[in-house]
């Protein structure tokens, strides 16, 4: 065990730095065979004392601070529920200790029967945002060369594939934050869209502290989040619109600004293509009206785009989006939306002036450049792309047809699961599907109908709960690897302790299969091999990271993609010019498709009316990570937030007879979820919020639709009708009443 290692938090896209160190006290490791019982929000057990120390570590993005969830991350490497060796699951259905050996023997005797009878694609691998680069790399390389199949995409789908395909559309690029985030401690105005960093990521809010101070941040949301909260002492705007209207929102931004001669003429004249169609397309968006479809009133959309413009002339503008615009079926259009409006005012490139999404998971940027999306090959490259395939051929030395073609995007991956033609063996990395995926209860059918379920995880998340087999995997402070933040900057995780005695690595499994399947390419479990691949793999792709070495990631050199061998990497995108082949950015004319007063069509397919359905956004609490898998077993963290609550304005409660900490039921065609009310002037009156961290009945999931952006595949998140009532759900009322009697 090393005495201490600089690594960065297991968890956001912030990637906070910190020092892990050895206490003097040390508790025994967790003992094989441990409890297989699912860790439910009342089931949380905790190791005694933490293994390791966590101080922050100064670093630009957090420059030593850290959140709850960073401070406490330690207590769960040795988390008694921890899963430390294979578990099989028996006809009975509960899960047993089995080798290693027998385990990947298993999988493999699995993976050639599925082939044998319906095909390769029958085989499907779902990834995930947090792995590290190598582990995502190589996850890509082992489906496509080792399984043979098409079959593969990750829980990044749910997450940024809306902002990357409207940044690829108008940039020609995609990375999150095309700046290091320090840049906007000096702006003056910034526009915040659907994002709630002061939960989110909380050291992320001192980059704010500036625009704040200045009067000019600018929060987007129909919930008073804290971050919006954040605005009101310092003279910012906090605009509250109606869930899914932010691309009409946004077309009247881009309205005002264009009608009040606030667009930067020189710079759309030099850096831009397509502004006549633009100019067009939101001529009909005047503010009045804008405010009749998001509920803006119209001077506050015209101040804030007053304020955008003079910040750029000051000293900058940004506007940033969050997953509170991008998870909805439009959610590339409004991503390019805000796009196109910060074109308008010049942002994009200069020198003190941006626009830039919010990668959110620790790998979100990097899990989605190398090779784990269904249409992409390693170096962001596109695996219809001729040259793009030849060149990976090379580099894994094998014929370029033995490469698949694209796969199916996330939602469309588990809509397959168990059907014909779809997926009936299923390999898990790093998502945990039966909560974080829309339409859990699909979703949950889906992985039960499968034939082989294969989980990696370090807990007996909801999803390994369904596997026929859980494999146990490092976690990060045991492992070494790199990591792309948010800003586009690759970092070094570095190893701390060694894993529990029955852990192995992903890429230790991935190449004793590759091995056992006779895959036609070689696989390794050494991190920095992993790495050296993968640059050559990268180079000459948008995301080239041929420049970049673990020496110097080792030596604390910033290295910004795109690093081509013999530059110095790349803080700041676009100076000079695009990704296009002209150099331009492109406008591209987009308005909605839906209006926003219309129902879905899942209401008419409801159980039945219960009075006015309301609208259902999801999002997260500072306390908990994702499906919760992790933090839900952290106790402190448990104590904090230990169940969903439901975010509703008191008119709308009262007229449904619902008092404050009551139990309520929401629900509509989908499922059903049962939770208490929190009664709050922060939200709109038609709309309710739910964190999505909680599994069974307080997930809420249940009541999302698996409906997707048609350009990105990514899932609507953040719109759902319900109807809200007061009341247990009738399975709630039964628990109740057992505890009652016991
Ligand atoms: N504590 C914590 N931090 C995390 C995570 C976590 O799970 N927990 N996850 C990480 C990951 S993977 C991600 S992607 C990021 C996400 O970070 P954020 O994007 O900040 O997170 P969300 O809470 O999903 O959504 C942000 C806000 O969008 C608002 N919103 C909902 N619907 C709409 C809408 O229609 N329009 C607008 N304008 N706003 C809307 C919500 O009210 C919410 O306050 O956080 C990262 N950091
Ligand atoms: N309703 C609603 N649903 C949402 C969202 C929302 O805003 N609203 N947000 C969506 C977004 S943005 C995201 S990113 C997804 C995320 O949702 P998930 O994909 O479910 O994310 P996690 O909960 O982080 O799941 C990661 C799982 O892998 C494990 N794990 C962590 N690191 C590793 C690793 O290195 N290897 C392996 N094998 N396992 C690991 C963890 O223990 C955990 O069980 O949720 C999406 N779902
Ligand atoms: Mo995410």
């Amino acid at each position: 065990m090393t005495k201490s290692a600089d690594t960065h938090c297991p968890y956001c896209a912030l990637q906070c730095a910190m020092t892990l160190k050895s206490p003097a006290a040390l508790t025994p490791a967790p003992q094989p065979g441990s409890d297989p019982v699912p860790a439910t929000a009342a089931a949380v057990r905790e190791a005694p004392v933490a293994l390791l120390d966590v101080t922050g570590r100064d670093f630009p993005t957090n420059r030593g601070g850290l959140c709850r969830k960073g401070w406490t991350s330690a207590s769960l490497l040795n988390h008694a529920g921890r899963v430390t060796e294979p578990l099989l699951k028996g006809a009975d259905g509960v899960h047993r200790p089995v080798s290693w050996d027998k385990a990947l023997e298993l999988i493999t005797a699995a993976v050639k029967d599925t082939r044998a009878r319906y095909g390769a694609d029958a085989v499907g691998v779902f990834g995930g945002g947090g792995l590290t680069n190598e582990k995502a790399y190589q996850l890509g390389k082992f489906a496509r060369l080792a399984l043979g199949t098409s079959r593969i995409d990750y829980n990044g789908r749910f997450c940024m594939s809306s902002a990357a395909a409207a940044g690829m559309r108008a940039f020609g690029l995609d990375r999150g934050l095309p700046f290091p985030l320090a840049d906007l401690d000096s702006a003056s105005t910034i526009l915040m869209l659907g994002s709630n960093v002061a939960e989110t990521m909380p050291p992320f809010v001192q980059h704010l502290q500036g625009a704040r101070d200045a009067g000019g941040l600018i929060v987007v949301d129909p919930r008073r989040s804290a971050t919006a909260a954040f605005t009101s002492d310092g003279g910012g705007l906090h605009l509250q619109p109606l869930p899914g209207t932010d691309l009409a929102l946004l077309l009247g931004l881009s309205h005002v600004v264009i009608h009040e001669g606030l667009a930067d003429a020189g710079y759309i004249e030099a850096r831009t293509a397509g502004y006549d169609a633009l100019v067009r397309s939101v001529a009909s968006y005047w503010p009045e009206r804008v405010q009749s479809l998001t509920g803006v009133p119209a001077g506050l959309l015209r101040d804030t785009a007053r304020r955008l413009a003079d910040g750029a002339r000051r000293g900058g503008s940004y506007i940033l989006t969050g997953r509170g615009v991008e998870q909805h079926v439009d959610g590339t259009d409004t991503a390019t939306a805000a796009i196109n409006l910060a074109l308008l005012l010049g942002l994009p490139g200069s020198a003190r002036s941006g626009y830039g999404t919010l990668t959110g998971q620790g790998n979100g940027q990097g899990g989605r450049e190398h090779g784990q999306k269904a249409d992409q090959l390693p170096g962001y490259r596109k695996i219809t792309d001729p040259a793009a395939r030849a060149h990976m051929a090379a580099i894994w030395g094998v014929p370029e047809s033995l490469i698949p073609g694209p796969g199916l995007p996330a939602v469309q991956l588990l809509k397959s699961l168990g059907q014909s033609d779809g997926v009936r063996c299923l390999f898990v990395h790093g998502a945990n599907v039966a909560v974080s995926a829309p339409d859990a209860n699909a979703v949950i059918a889906g992985l039960r109908s499968l034939e082989f379920l294969v989980v990696c995880d370090f807990f007996l998340s909801e999803t390994a709960a369904e596997a026929d087999l859980v494999l146990p995997v490092t976690q990060w402070a045991e492992e070494e690897g790199t990591l792309t933040n948010l800003e586009g900057r690759v970092l070094r995780r570095r190893r701390a302790i060694a894993p529990p005695p029955g852990v192995r690595s992903e890429l230790w499994i991935m190449t004793r299969l590759a091995e056992a399947l006779d895959a036609p390419s070689t696989f390794s479990e050494d991190p920095e091999t992993v790495f050296e691949e993968l640059r050559r793999a990268s180079e000459g792709g948008l995301a080239d990271y041929s420049g970049i070495d673990y020496a110097m990631l080792d030596r604390g050199e910033a290295a910004y993609w795109p690093y081509p061998a013999g530059s110095t990497g790349t803080p700041r995108l676009f100076r000079e010019s695009f990704a296009h082949a002209d150099g331009r950015a492109v406008f591209t004319p987009v308005t909605p498709r839906r209006r926003a007063s219309s129902p879905p069509a899942e209401v008419a397919d409801g159980a039945g009316p219960f009075g006015t359905p309301m609208t259902l956004i999801t999002g997260r609490l500072m306390e908990h990570y994702q499906s919760g898998a992790q933090t839900r077993r952290v106790a402190a963290l448990a104590a904090a937030q230990p169940e969903a609550r439901l975010q509703i304005h008191p008119a709308a409660a009262a007229a449904q007879g619902i008092a404050a900490g009551d139990f309520v039921s929401i629900s509509n065609g989908r499922g059903e979820v049962s939770c208490r009310a929190e009664l709050s002037t922060d939200i709109r009156p038609e709309t309710v919020f739910l964190p999505f961290h909680f599994p069974e009945l307080e997930s809420a999931n249940r009541l999302t639709e698996a409906a997707t952006d048609p350009i990105s595949g990514m899932p609507e998140f953040k719109f759902s009708q319900v109807w809200v009532r007061a009341g247990a759900a009738s399975h709630r009322a039964n628990e109740l009443q057992k505890e009652g009697a016991s």
